[in-house]
Order: C-alpha cells, then sequence, then structure tokens
C-alpha cells in the first residue's frame, strides 16, 4: 500500500472498483496540510471546498491528528456496552460548549439527523400528546440531509429520491424562507417538529432573508413545535459565528452538527438537546456501534478547541466579507450573482459560448484552486477557516485568472 500511484492509475482503479456514485473533477490528492492539498504529482491547490465544510480547522490539523492519534494507540472502540474514561469528558465538553443539557452521539451527519427525526417522533408521543404514529415533521423544499432512506423520502431532488422508494411517510414539504408556508403548515396539530438548514448548502448558499430563522421559531414555540436545526454544513464557525442560527440569536430545541466536528480527521456527529427533549428516548431504543467512540471523542473536543484556540468564527466573517467584496469587484460577464455568509459562499455563473461552471471549476483547478459546481451553474467557495488573508488574495487571483481565460 506504501507504494505510490500516478493520478491516471489512480482514477483507472476508482472507474473500475468503485461504485459510479459520483462524478469527481479530474483530480487526485495525496496531501493536505491547512487551506492547501497536492494531487499525486505533487501539484499544489488551494482547496475551496474544505470537503463541504468538513475541514474548517484545516487539513490534517496538528492538534486534531495529535489527539487522534494518541487515543488510537491507546483505545479505539468498547461499543456502548461499557463506558469510556474520555466519553463522559467529550459529552460534558460539547454540551458547554453549546449549551445544552445532554448530547447524543454518532458518525455520520445523515444518521445525526435520522437520530433528530426520531428524537422528534418520540418526543411528540410522550411530551405532546400526538397519537401513536401520527406525527408530522415539516421540512423545507431543495433540503438536503443526506442519503438514507427516510432523508431522502422527505428530498425534493430527483436525482436523491427517484428510484428509491417506497418512501417513509410523515413529513410535510414546505418552500423555504415562506413564513406564511411555514404558519400553514403549523396549523395541523401533528406537527411535532420543523427542520431546517439555516442556510441550505447543497440548494447552492441559499441564505434566508433576514429574520426568517427568528420568526419561524417563535411560531414553532407557539404551536409547541421543535425547531430543529441542521448545522452539520453551516455550524462551527463556517458562517461568521459558532452556529449559522446564532446570527438571528436562535437556540435551536434540537440541534445537529457533524462534518467539522472532527475537523474533517473522523466521521463525528453529534445531536444536542434539553433533557426534557432528549430523556423521552431510553436505553435500547437507539445507537450506533461506533457513535462516541474514544477516537471521535477526543478528535471531537480538540476540532472544537481549535475553532475557539484559533478564532476561527471570527476569521470567517472578516475574510468572508473580503471574499464577496473582491468577488463582486471582478469584472467577468460569467459572474451573475455572489451570495454567502462567512466562508460559505457562492457564485451563480453565467454560461458563456457554450462554457459553464463545470468549465470554470476545470479552469480554476489547472490554475491552483480546487472547488465543485453544483446544479450545473453555481460554485461554492469554502475555504478551510485557517486560510490566511494572503493566501485568501492569492485565492482571488486564481479565480480572477482562471475568468478572464473565458473573455
Ligand atoms: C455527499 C451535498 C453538501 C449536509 C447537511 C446532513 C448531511 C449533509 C446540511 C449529511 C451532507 C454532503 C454529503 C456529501 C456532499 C455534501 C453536500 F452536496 F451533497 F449536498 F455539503 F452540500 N446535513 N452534505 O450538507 O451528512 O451523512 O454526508 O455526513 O457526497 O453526499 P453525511
Amino acid at each position: 500500500m506504501s507504494e505510490k500511484i500516478t493520478s491516471k492509475k489512480a482514477m483507472e482503479l476508482e472507474d473500475k472498483y468503485g461504485a459510479h456514485n459520483y462524478h469527481p473533477l479530474p483530480v487526485v490528492l495525496s496531501k493536505g496540510k491547512g487551506p492547501k492539498v497536492w494531487d499525486a504529482e505533487g501539484k499544489e491547490y488551494f482547496d475551496f471546498l474544505s470537503a463541504y465544510s468538513a475541514v474548517n480547522q484545516g487539513h490534517c490539523h496538528p492538534k486534531i491528528v495529535g489527539a487522534m492519534v494518541d487515543q488510537a494507540q491507546t483505545l479505539t472502540l468498547t461499543s456502548r456496552a461499557f463506558y469510556s474514561d474520555v466519553l463522559g469528558v467529550y459529552e460534558k465538553y460539547i454540551t458547554e460548549y453549546f449549551g445544552y443539557d445532554k448530547v447524543l452521539p454518532m458518525n455520520s451527519g445523515a444518521e445525526g439527523d435520522e437520530t433528530a427525526l426520531k428524537l422528534t417522533r418520540k418526543w411528540a408521543y410522550e411530551k405532546k400528546g400526538v397519537p401513536e404514529g401520527e406525527a408530522k415533521i415539516i421540512v423545507c423544499e431543495n433540503n438536503f440531509h443526506g442519503r438514507t432512506i427516510t432523508i431522502v423520502s422527505m428530498s425534493t431532488d430527483p436525482d436523491a429520491k427517484k428510484g428509491f422508494g417506497p418512501y417513509t411517510p410523515g413529513f410535510i414539504v414546505i418552500p423555504y424562507n415562506d413564513l406564511d408556508a411555514l404558519a400553514k403548515a403549523l396549523e395541523d396539530p401533528n406537527v411535532a417538529g420543523f427542520l431546517v438548514e439555516p442556510i441550505q448548502g447543497e440548494a447552492g448558499v441559499m441564505v434566508p432573508d433576514e429574520g426568517y430563522l427568528s420568526k419561524a421559531y417563535q411560531m414553532c414555540k407557539d404551536k409547541n413545535v421543535l425547531f430543529i436545526a441542521d448545522e452539520v454544513q453551516t455550524g462551527i464557525a463556517r458562517t461568521g459565528k459558532l452556529l449559522a442560527c446564532d446570527h438571528e440569536n436562535v437556540r435551536p430545541d434540537v440541534l445537529i452538527l457533524g462534518k467539522a466536528l472532527s475537523g474533517g480527521a473522523y466521521p463525528v456527529s453529534a445531536v444536542l438537546a434539553d433533557d426534557d427533549i432528549m430523556l423521552t428516548i431510553k436505553p435500547g431504543e437507539h445507537g450506533s456501534t461506533f457513535g462516541g467512540n474514544p477516537v471521535a471523542a477526543r478528535v471531537a473536543v480538540a476540532a472544537l478547541e481549535v475553532v475557539k484556540e484559533e478564532n476561527l468564527a471570527e476569521r470567517a466573517e472578516k475574510l468572508g466579507r473580503l471574499f464577496r467584496d473582491e468577488m463582486k469587484k471582478i469584472d467577468s460577464e460569467m459572474i451573475e450573482l455572489v451570495r454567502g455568509k462567512g466562508l460559505l459562499n457562492a457564485v451563480v455563473i453565467r454560461p458563456k459560448n457554450g462554457k459553464t461552471a463545470w468549465d470554470v471549476c476545470v479552469k480554476m483547478a489547472e490554475n491552483g484552486l480546487l472547488a465543485k459546481p453544483t446544479h450545473d451553474h453555481i460554485i461554492r467557495f469554502a475555504p478551510p477557516l485557517v486560510i490566511s488573508e494572503e493566501e485568501l488574495m492569492q485565492a482571488i487571483d486564481i479565480i480572477k485568472k482562471s475568468l478572464a481565460a473565458f473573455e
């Protein structure tokens, strides 16, 4: 396994032996450090995807990797049949960090969302008094919460959903950023929760109107409905605050975290809630072999410490403003719109002479910057939050140069 292979060979192997459920840019990465990655031939790139905001703390952060290696050499897995001497330490740390009574540890973001849905239904039957089997959860059009059957059941994206039925019932789908639609959906007394991304990531970094989250939260409160925030992509400093909900001083009843909870080192997700909600799930009713494992626990504490120690939220806020200002200054017909918050940004591309967002991404890769198009015409720009101002300006020069190639 230690033998190095060429990029060409690596792509051939993935194509021949891997399922064809992805269409990656033709770049083969073999090393990462901070905001940069290197391909198999040693070419250097700025990483402006950050594994969809998992690598907020930068690639291979020494503190996070240090905690991971140290714990990996000590104890990796106990299952939850036994206690470990690091899980409780992590649970205390993360609950105090985000201000909740309890945490339920899982691994992937999708599992975090599934956990939140189960918890919401359980709460509805035990606390709200919804008749068994009747609970409904409101979700938004163009949501992205993961890939499980229940999660694709509430999706409106045909690619994610079609061909995977029969679907899980119990969801009401309303347009995003539409309080009237929410008010109408909340009239159903069996509604248990409203699950929302504070900014819709996969939809193309859709930032809702100011006040949307705080008003939606209040409307849920008035109807005794749980406000569930999927901050898997937006959370942990990405948008310029610890949580994207913090921009509107909303404290979700149920908070889902993933991705950057490990700084991209390891699959770690979590659901946070207060006792009144969390304790409706009893022993044996939910769990995971790997959830809360010792390596995950150590990695998550280190990853969260890095966010505070390196002021990543403040960095994201400041550098995000700079990024959007600079992008808006670029004189290119292909830039239709720039939007985002903190370092979660998107540029809507106006195709030119048949050249699309994909072609722009291929050109940027040639010039040393990696980003991925979404929905044909949108490019997401989300570098690790540890990027320096100087590096950000270098990256912006690469974007300018790449767009200029199509003029
Ligand atoms: C893939 C997208 C991003 C998420 C939110 C839960 C999850 C995700 C808000 C599930 C995951 C990932 C999944 C990844 C690509 C990526 C993605 F383009 F597909 F939509 F980020 F925008 N909630 N998003 O964004 O977390 O189970 O994957 O850990 O390839 O599917 P997961």
